[in-house]
């Protein structure tokens, strides 16, 4: 017969993925596996972050398949969540919200990174050296909390025009587990052309919907 105590030992050990949790981007909405992604890296990886969506990239079944890059949103796609296309302008701050149920000390940064080169544009937007760090007793607010500010002129301006193309990638990695931890946010940054603006002063001067940021920033 089986006792009491054995039951609670295999319920525990059955639900050990659920409390294998580590991060994840929450706010804006971060690209989410589908069927894009099945076909470029396996339904096991999808299936995998489909039950714990803050995984580290080490611990999802990727396949090896060329079409594949784990490093990169974790696999994810733009494809194949479209809809979550998020539209800036030049200068805007964007805040940002982290879950962190299992904290690792580590780096961490939040880039432009053009998906397409699988480079990052411009400087990082924001860097931790020492981020979710479990020796602390609570973490510090701006580990959950914090924002970036895109830039008001330069790369990311002529880079992030189309669709599918940037996205805004968290990267945390955690040194004692060594894990890494990776949210895409997909987004354009629409430049406005200034066509009105300039008609009214009667100049051809290109003017952008954030004037009154880049007026403020001269200032200083
Ligand atoms: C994201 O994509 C997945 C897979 O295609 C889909 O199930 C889900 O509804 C989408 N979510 C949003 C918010 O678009
Ligand atoms: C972000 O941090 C990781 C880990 O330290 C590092 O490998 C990567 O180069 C950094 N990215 C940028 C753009 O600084
Ligand atoms: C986050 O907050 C901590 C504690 O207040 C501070 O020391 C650190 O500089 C902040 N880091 C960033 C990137 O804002
Ligand atoms: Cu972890």
């Amino acid at each position: 017969m089986i006792q009491p105590s054995a039951l609670v030992l295999l319920a525990v050990s059955l639900f050990t993925p659920a409390a294998s949790a580590h991060g994840e981007i929450t706010s804006p909405p971060a690209r989410l596996p589908g069927p894009a992604m099945a076909q470029a890296c396996g339904q096991q990886a999808v299936n995998a972050v489909l039950a714990d969506s803050t995984m580290p990239i080490e611990s999802v079944p990727f396949s090896s398949s060329s079409s594949c890059n784990p490093f990169l949103c974790r696999g994810a796609l733009f494809a194949d969540n479209a809809s979550l296309l998020q539209r800036f302008t030049p200068g805007q701050t964007i805040p940002f919200k982290a879950s962190i149920p299992i904290p690792h000390e580590g780096p961490c940064n939040v880039s432009v990174v053009n998906t397409q080169t699988n480079s990052v544009v411009g400087q990082p937007l924001l860097v931790f050296d020492s981020y979710a760090d479990e020796r602390l007793a609570r973490l510090p607010a701006n580990n959950t909390a914090f924002s970036v500010t895109l830039p008001t002129d330069g790369e990311v301006l002529k880079e992030c025009g189309a669709p599918g193309v940037c996205v805004l990638q968290w990267f945390w990695f955690g040194e004692g587990a060594r894990q890494t931890y990776e949210s895409c946010v997909d987004f354009v940054v629409e430049v406005s052309t200034g066509v009105q603006e300039g008609a009214a002063q009667g100049g051809g001067e290109k003017l952008n919907k954030c004037g009154r940021v880049g007026k403020r920033r001269q200032r200083r």
